[in-house]
C-alpha cells in the first residue's frame, strides 16, 4: 500500500512523501519559494518562525508555512498567489528594516531582498549593534540578525555543543553565547556551524570577507579521518572560505580545522623550491624554517632529483637494498601512498617502508586481523545511530574526530547510552550516561573484570558464539581470575560500575565499540584491542545495524594508505610478504624481483640506523624529528643517515636533517582519491595552483623512479589508480570515474551499480574458518615504572586546534591564534601540592629528556597524572615518551611515561 499523499500545488496535481513540506514538493517541482529560517540542509529540523514562506491553501483562513506544512490529501495550495507573495514581502521588507545594509552584503538574505526587488523599508528602523570581534575565526554582528534560530539549531541541535541561546523576548530577542558573553570568551570549539547556517551575515568568518567566488570545488578535508567533504570557494586562484558538503560522513557539518584551517597552503613559509644541503653544516633542529637559506641553497628540479636518486643508487650499490628505508604518509592520496611503497619495493628493493599507522592503530589492526582476519573497521560511525549503546574508550572525538562525535551526541540526544572509559574526563564526559575515568595503563584489567562478569552471568550470546566463534570455552576459563572485585583496585572502577556496564552492553539490542589511542599506543596495545573484540564476539554486537568494531582512523588518509601497503609486512590489500604467490602476481605485475623479506616498522628503523644498518631514507609528509617516540635517539638516528631525502609543504623539524628537501604540493593543490575511517573513498580535487615550483608527491616519486631505471607508465594520479585497481580487491566496482561521479564510494562494493557494504561480517569472518577467535589478554602494567624520583604519569595527544607536530596547524592563523603556546594539564591538587599557579612554568623530565612548559591547571586529569599535547616543538612532548614496543603491533608506549614535574 502507498504511503503517498496526493494533492494539488500550483493547479498541477501531484504525489508526495508524507515526510516531505509543501516547501519541498515545490522545490522538487522547480519552483524555490523564499526561506529563510529553513535550509533544506539535513539534519536541520524547520522552525516556522520567519513567515518568508507563506503559502494559500484553499479552505484556510491564514496562510501557511510551507517549510513546516506537510500536504494532505486533496489539499490545494497556491505558491504563487497575490495574497502569499505580497505576505512574502511584506515579511521580508519587515525583516529588511532593522538589518545593516553593510552587514548584510552578499548574504543569502541580501540575494534575496535583491531577487525579490524588495526596495529600502518603509518602517523605522530600531536595532543598532556593536560588533562582537573577540573570537579569531568568528565575528559576531548582530545588526544583522533577524532572529530565524538556524544558529541556535545549528549549535543545539547539529552539533550538540550548547552554546548559542535566544535570550530575552519580544523586541530585545537576541542570540547569546553561554550568558552573554563574548563569543572569544564563550565555550565555542569555532565548528562554525552557525556561521554556514546564518542567512545574513551576523555570524561570519573573521577573515576578510570576499563575496565574489571563482569556483566552487568539491573535495575533501584534509584533517582527520572523518573525511568530510568540503566546498572549497576560490577567488582568484585562493581558498578564500570552506563549507561542509554534502558527503556521507559528514552531511553538511565540519570542525575548527575543515572549516577554519585552510590557510597553511598560503603559509609564507611553504617550501616552493628543491633545496640541497650546504656542505659541511652539521644536522640538527636548528634552523629558522622562515629562512633555509642559512643551511640549504636553492637547487632546480633536475639537480635536486638526479642528487636524491644517486644517493639511494650508490648506497644500494654499496651496502645493499635493506640499507634503504622509507616512510610514505597518510596525509597524501591513495595513488601516492601505491606509489610510494612501489619504489620502495620495486625500485630500492627493499621492504623496509612503514609510516605514521606504525604509530598509530598497527597494535589495534595487528589484534583484528589475528581475530577477525581485517584491519578495517566493521561498521561507519554512522551505525551509531542504530546502536541502544556507544561504548567509547581511548579516543576524545569531540577533539580528534568532530564531526563523527556530533553524530555521537545526536544519538545520546535521542535516547542511546553512552559509556566513555578515559582516565582523562573529556569533552564527552557531558553526555555519558556512565563515565569510567580509570586508572591509565589499566584497560586490560578492567576490560577483562566487564567479560567476566558477562560470562558469570552467562550474559554472553551463545548462539553467536557457536555460530560464529572459537576459542570461548579456553577464554571463558582465562577469565576467572578476573573479577571485578579483585580488578577494582587496579583499575580504579568501582565492581558495582564495572558489574553495571557489563550488564548494560550485554544486553542492549544493538552495541557499538569506538576506540583510539588511549588503547592502541601501549606497549600492551594488542592485548588492549584483543579485548574489545573478545568483548564483542561475546555478546554478538558485530555485523548488525548499530553494531561494530570501530577503531577511529587517524589522518585523512591512514586507512587508504595501509591498504595500499605503507607497511612493511605487506603487500597492497594486507597480502603477507611472505607468501610466495603473492610475491609472485607483485612481480609480474611491477616487472620486476621483489624482496623476500619483511621490512623494518618505524622505530625499528630507527634503531638499525644506530646500527648502521640503514644509511640512507626517503621521507615523504611524515615529521618524525617531532612524532617519533624518544626524539633524542630518533632526532640523532636521522642527523646519522648519509643520504636523507624529504618531500613535504614546509622545512619541518625532519627535514632540518635532509641532504635533499623535495618541496611538495598540499591536499588542495592535486587531485587524488582517500579512504576515511569508515571505507569510504573519496575523490578529492585540485582547487588552487601550487605556489612557486612545488610539483605533485607522485609526480616526484615517479620522478625518483625513472632516475633509479624504473619505467612506469603514468602520466596522472588516475593511470597509477587503474593499477591500483588491478593490485587491489578491496577496490573492485570503485572506478576513478565513478567516484569522479558519486564523490564517496564505500568498499567492499558488490557491483558498478551498487552501493557499497557499511555493515560487514553479518556471516562470518574472511579468517581461514570464517570465525571470529577468541584470544585471552593477561594484565600486565605499562613498561616504563614509575618511581619516587619519576612519580607522575605522563599521558601525551591532541587538541582539538592542532594537527599532530603542529607542522600545518601552526601555520595557519585562526588554529594557532587559538592555541599558540605549549602547555601540560595538571589537576588543581597536584598544582597546590608543587606550589604552581596557571601561567607557570615547570620543567618536565622523564629518563630520556625534558621540557620546560607552561601549567594548564584542569579538572579533567586525575591527580598524579599529566597530559602534553605533541604539536609544540620548543617543548616537544616526545623528548619525555618512551620507545618501548608493544611486540606485536610495534606501537610505542606513548600513553604512559614516567616523569617528574619541578617548578622553575
Ligand atoms: N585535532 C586533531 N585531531 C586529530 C589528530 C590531531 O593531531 N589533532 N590526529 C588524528 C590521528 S592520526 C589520530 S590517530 C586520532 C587520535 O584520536 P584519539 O584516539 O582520540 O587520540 P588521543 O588524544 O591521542 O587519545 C585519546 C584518549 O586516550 C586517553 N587515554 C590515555 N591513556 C589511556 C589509557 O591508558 N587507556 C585508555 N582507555 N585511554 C587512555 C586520553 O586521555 C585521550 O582522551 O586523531 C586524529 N584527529
Ligand atoms: N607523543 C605522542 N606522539 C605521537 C602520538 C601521540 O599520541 N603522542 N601519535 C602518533 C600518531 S597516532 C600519529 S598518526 C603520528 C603522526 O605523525 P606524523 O605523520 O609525523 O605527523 P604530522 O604532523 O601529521 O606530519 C605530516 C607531515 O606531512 C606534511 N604534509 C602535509 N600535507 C602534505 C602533502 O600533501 N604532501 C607532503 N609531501 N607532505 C605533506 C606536513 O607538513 C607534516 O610535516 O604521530 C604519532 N606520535
Ligand atoms: S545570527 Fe544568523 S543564524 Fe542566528 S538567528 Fe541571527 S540571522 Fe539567524
Ligand atoms: S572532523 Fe576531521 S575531516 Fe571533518 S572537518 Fe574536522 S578535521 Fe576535517
Ligand atoms: S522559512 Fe518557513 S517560516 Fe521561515
Ligand atoms: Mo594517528
Amino acid at each position: 500500500m502507498s504511503n503517498l499523499v496526493s494533492f494539488v500545488i500550483d493547479g498541477k496535481k501531484v504525489s508526495a512523501e508524507p515526510e516531505e513540506s509543501i516547501w519541498q514538493v515545490a522545490k522538487r517541482l522547480g519552483t524555490t519559494i523564499p526561506h529563510l529560517c529553513f535550509n533544506n540542509k539535513p539534519g536541520y529540523r524547520s522552525d516556522g518562525n520567519c513567515r518568508a514562506c507563506m503559502v494559500e491553501i484553499d479552505g484556510e483562513r491564514t496562510l501557511a508555512a510551507s517549510c513546516c506544512r506537510h500536504p494532505s490529501d486533496d489539499m490545494v495550495v497556491h505558491t504563487q498567489s497575490k495574497r502569499a507573495t505580497a505576505a512574502r514581502r511584506l515579511v521580508i521588507e519587515l525583516l529588511s528594516t532593522d538589518v545593516n545594509q553593510q552587514t548584510i552584503a552578499g548574504s543569502t538574505f541580501d540575494n534575496l531582498v535583491q531577487s525579490m526587488e524588495i526596495g529600502p523599508s518603509r518602517f523605522p528602523k530600531k536595532v543598532t549593534n556593536t560588533p562582537d570581534l573577540s573570537h579569531p575565526a568568528i565575528s559576531v554582528k548582530l545588526d544583522a540578525c533577524i532572529h530565524c534560530t538556524l544558529c541556535v539549531r545549528a549549535c543545539r541541535e547539529i552539533q550538540v555543543n550548547g552554546v548559542i541561546g535566544l535570550a530575552e523576548r519580544g523586541h530585545d530577542e537576541k542570540i547569546i553565547f553561554d550568558f552573554d558573553d563574548p563569543m572569544g570568551q564563550s565555550t565555542c570549539v569555532a565548528c562554525g556551524e552557525c556561521v554556514q547556517a546564518c542567512p545574513t551575515n551576523a555570524l561570519s568568518p573573521a577573515s576578510a570577507k570576499v563575496t565574489k567566488t571563482d569556483k566552487q570545488v568539491q573535495s575533501v578535508c584534509p584533517y582527520c579521518g572523518v573525511g568530510c567533504q568540503v566546498s572549497l570557494k576560490v577567488n582568484d586562484n585562493k581558498i578564500c572560505s570552506v563549507e561542509g558538503a554534502n558527503g556521507p560522513s559528514n552531511q553538511g557539518r565540519l570542525c575548527v580545522k575543515g572549516r577554519f584551517g585552510f590557510d597553511y597552503i598560503t603559509s609564507e613559509q611553504r617550501l616552493t623550491e628543491p633545496l640541497i644541503r650546504k656542505e659541511g653544516i652539521e644536522k640538527g633542529v636548528n634552523i629558522d624554517p622562515a629562512n633555509p637559506y642559512s643551511h640549504f641553497r636553492k637547487a632546480s628540479w633536475e639537480e635536486a632529483l638526479n642528487l636524491a636518486a644517486k644517493g639511494f643508487s650508490d648506497i644500494k650499490q654499496q651496502h645493499g637494498a635493506d640499507s634503504l628505508a622509507g616512510f610514505g604518509s597518510a596525509k597524501c592520496s591513495n595513488e601516492e601512498a601505491y606509489i610510494f611503497q612501489k619504489l620502495i619495493r620495486a625500485g630500492f628493493g627493499t621492504n623496509n617502508v612503514d609510516h605514521c599507522t606504525r604509530l598509530c592503530h598497527a597494535s589495534s589492526v595487528a589484534a583484528l586481523m589475528e581475530t577477525i582476519g581485517s584491519g578495517a573497521v566493521t561498521a561507519p560511525f554512522m551505525a551509531a545511530e542504530d546502536s541502544d549503546l556507544i561504548i567509547i574508550i581511548g579516543a576524545n572525538p569531540s577533539e580528534n574526530h568532530p564531526v563523527a562525535a556530533t553524530f555521537f551526541k545526536q544519538a545520546v540526544e535521542r535516547g542511546t547510552e553512552l559509556v566513555v572509559m578515559d582516565p582523562r574526563a573529556q569533552a564527552l564526559k557531558q553526555q555519558a550516561t556512565h563515565m569510567l575515568q580509570f586508572t591509565p595503563s589499566t584497560d586490560v584489567a578492567l576490560l577483562n573484570a566487564i567479560m567476566h562478569v558477562i560470562v558469570d552471568e552467562k550474559l554472553y550470546n551463545q548462539h553467536y558464539i557457536d555460530q560464529h566463534t572459537s576459542g570461548f570455552k579456553l577464554f571463558a576459563t582465562h577469565l576467572k581470575d578476573y573479577a571485578p572485585e579483585k580488578m577494582q583496585s587496579i583499575c580504579g572502577v568501582t565492581a558495582d560500575t564495572i558489574k553495571t556496564v557489563a550488564r548494560k552492553y550485554a544486553t542492549a539490542k544493538s552495541a557499538i565499540i569506538f576506540w583510539g589511542m588511549g588503547i592502541s599506543q601501549h606497549t600492551h596495545g594488542t592485548d588492549n584491542a584483543r579485548c574489545l573484540i573478545s568483548l564483542a564476539l561475546m555478546c554478538g554486537h558485530i555485523g548488525r545495524p548499530g553494531t561494530g568494531l570501530h577503531p577511529l582512523r587517524g589522518q585523512n588518509n591512514v586507512q587508504g594508505a595501509s591498504d595500499a601497503a605503507l607497511i612493511p609486512m605487506f603487500y597492497p590489500d594486507y597480502k603477507p610478504i611472505s607468501d610466495c604467490e603473492t610475491q609472485t602476481f607483485f612481480e609480474s605485475l611491477w616487472d620486476t624481483p621483489l624482496n623476500p623479506k619483511e621490512g623494518l616498522t618505524v622505530v625499528e628503523i630507527m634503531h638499525a640506523i644506530h646500527r648502521n644498518s640503514i644509511k640512507s631514507m626517503y621521507i615523504m609528509g611524515e615529521n618524525p624529528a617531532m612524532s617519533d617516540p624518544n626524539l633524542n635517539h630518533a632526532r640523532a638516528a636521522l642527523a646519522k643517515l648519509e643520504h636523507l631525502v624529504v618531500q613535504d609543504i614546509f622545512l619541518t623539524e625532519t627535514a632540518m636533517f635532509a641532504d635533499v628537501v623535495l618541496p611538495a604540493t598540499a591536499w588542495p593543490e592535486k587531485n587524488g582519491t582517500v579512504t576515511n575511517s569508515n571505507r569510504q573513498v573519496q575523490m578529492g580535487r585540485q582547487a588552487v595552483e601550487p605556489p612557486g615550483n612545488a610539483k605533485a608527491d607522485w609526480w616526484i616519486t615517479h620522478q625518483i623512479a625513472q632516475r633509479l631505471g624504473l619505467e612506469w607508465p603514468y602520466s596522472t594520479p588516475k593511470d597509477i589508480y587503474h593499477e591500483m585497481l588491478l593490485a587491489m580487491p578491496s577496490l573492485a566496482n570503485i572506478s576513478w570515474e565513478r567516484l569522479e561521479q558519486e564523490h564517496s564510494v564505500t568498499y567492499p562494493c558488490p557491483s558498478p551499480k551498487e552501493a557499497g557494504h557499511d555493515i560487514v561480517f553479518a556471516d562470518g569472518f574472511p579468517t581461514e574458518d570464517g570465525r571470529g577467535k577468541f584470544i585471552p589478554a593477561s594484565f600486565l602494567p605499562a613498561n616504563d615504572k614509575l618511581d619516587t624520583e619519576y612519580d607522575f604519569i605522563l599521558t601525551t595527544g591532541r587538541l582539538l586546534e592542532h594537527w599532530h607536530t603542529g607542522a600545518i596547524t601552526r601555520r595557519s592563523e585562526v588554529l594557532n591564534t587559538l592555541e599558540p603556546e605549549a602547555f601540560v594539564q595538571m589537576s588543581p591538587i597536584d598544582c597546590s601540592a608543587l606550589k604552581v599557579q596557571a601561567g607557570d612554568m615547570v620543567c618536565v623530565s622523564s629518563r630520556r629528556g625534558s621540557i620546560n612548559i607552561k601549567v594548564r591547571v584542569d579538572h579533567k586529569v586525575q591527580t598524579g597524572l599529566i597530559f602534553i599535547p605533541f604539536a609544540y616543538v620548543e617543548a616537544a612532548a616526545n623528548l619525555l615518551t618512551s620507545h618501548d614496543l608493544d611486540p606485536f603491533g610495534k606501537i610505542p608506549e606513548y600513553k604512559f611515561s614516567a616523569v617528574k614535574v619541578e617548578p622553575i
